[in-house]
């Protein structure tokens, strides 16, 4: 029985079938999105011609210590496939992702791609999101404002659960571009576009874990093999 990091490795690698030579590609983080890195530098080692936008600082640390050409969204606008994570994957293909607070990034990346692919194991499918806690990118100014705001909205669609304030040890947690998150624990998430709408007219809130419509593929991995699943 393979493990799970065996099952994230044998779908990051799958996604290399998707990379063309002179591609320009998002690459996510997580675990998998690293299993993903360390295959493609071996193909790039091998003379493939691509060039990365990393969704986090460690995700570019990682791809320029495995010596992939980098460039930033600010010289490549538009890429050609973004491949990543996710925490949960329902049969829609949306995604809740978040878990390593790098959602603005990812999300940013992914929506100037004209492909995203999600690789995970199979543990990540899911038939209703929200299981795992919803990531919430907020600013950080006037936060308890923010909080109490994002409460009464998600609360007008019938959604309760803890908000609570991602730390890394004793500390807030900082994200990549200075903010906080909000790891929203709702359970179950019947009506995600309605809730992505609601999150984003409350004015504090940068962005969130939500990713709809964005995932065309998904490579899911299994003891029996890796699936290609598409919308
Ligand atoms: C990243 O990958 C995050 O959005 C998501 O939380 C994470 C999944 O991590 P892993 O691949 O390590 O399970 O894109």
């Amino acid at each position: 029985m393979a493990n799970a990091e065996e099952l994230k490795r044998a779908a990051a690698e799958a996604a290399l079938d998707f990379v063309e030579d002179k591609m320009a590609l998002g690459i996510g983080t997580g675990t998998t999105a690293e299993a993903f890195v360390r295959a493609l530098a071996q193909r790039v080692r091998g003379g493939l011609k691509v060039t990365g936008v990393a969704t986090s600082e460690r995700t570019e640390r990682l791809c320029q210590e495995l010596s992939i050409p980098m460039a930033t969204l600010e010289t490549l606008p538009r890429l050609d496939l973004t491949v990543d994570g996710a925490d949960e994957i329902d049969p829609g293909l949306r995604l809740l992702k978040g878990g390593g607070g790098a959602l603005l990034r990812e999300k940013i990346v992914a929506k100037a791609s004209k492909r995203m692919i999600v690789v995970a194991d199979a543990a990540k499918l899911v038939d209703e999101l929200g299981a795992f806690p919803l990531p919430i990118e907020i600013n950080g100014f006037g936060m308890v404002a923010t909080y109490l705001a994002i409460q009464e909205a998600t609360e007008a669609l019938g959604l309760s659960g803890d908000l609570t304030l991602r730390r890394r040890g004793e500390e807030p947690f900082i994200t990549d571009s200075g903010h906080l998150i909000l790891d929203a624990d709702f359970g179950r998430i019947p009506d995600p576009q309605a809730l992505s709408r609601a999150l984003h007219e409350v004015p504090g809130v940068v962005e969130h874990g939500l990713f709809l419509g964005l995932a065309s593929d998904a490579l899911v991995a299994s003891s029996d093999g890796v699936r290609h699943l598409t919308v």
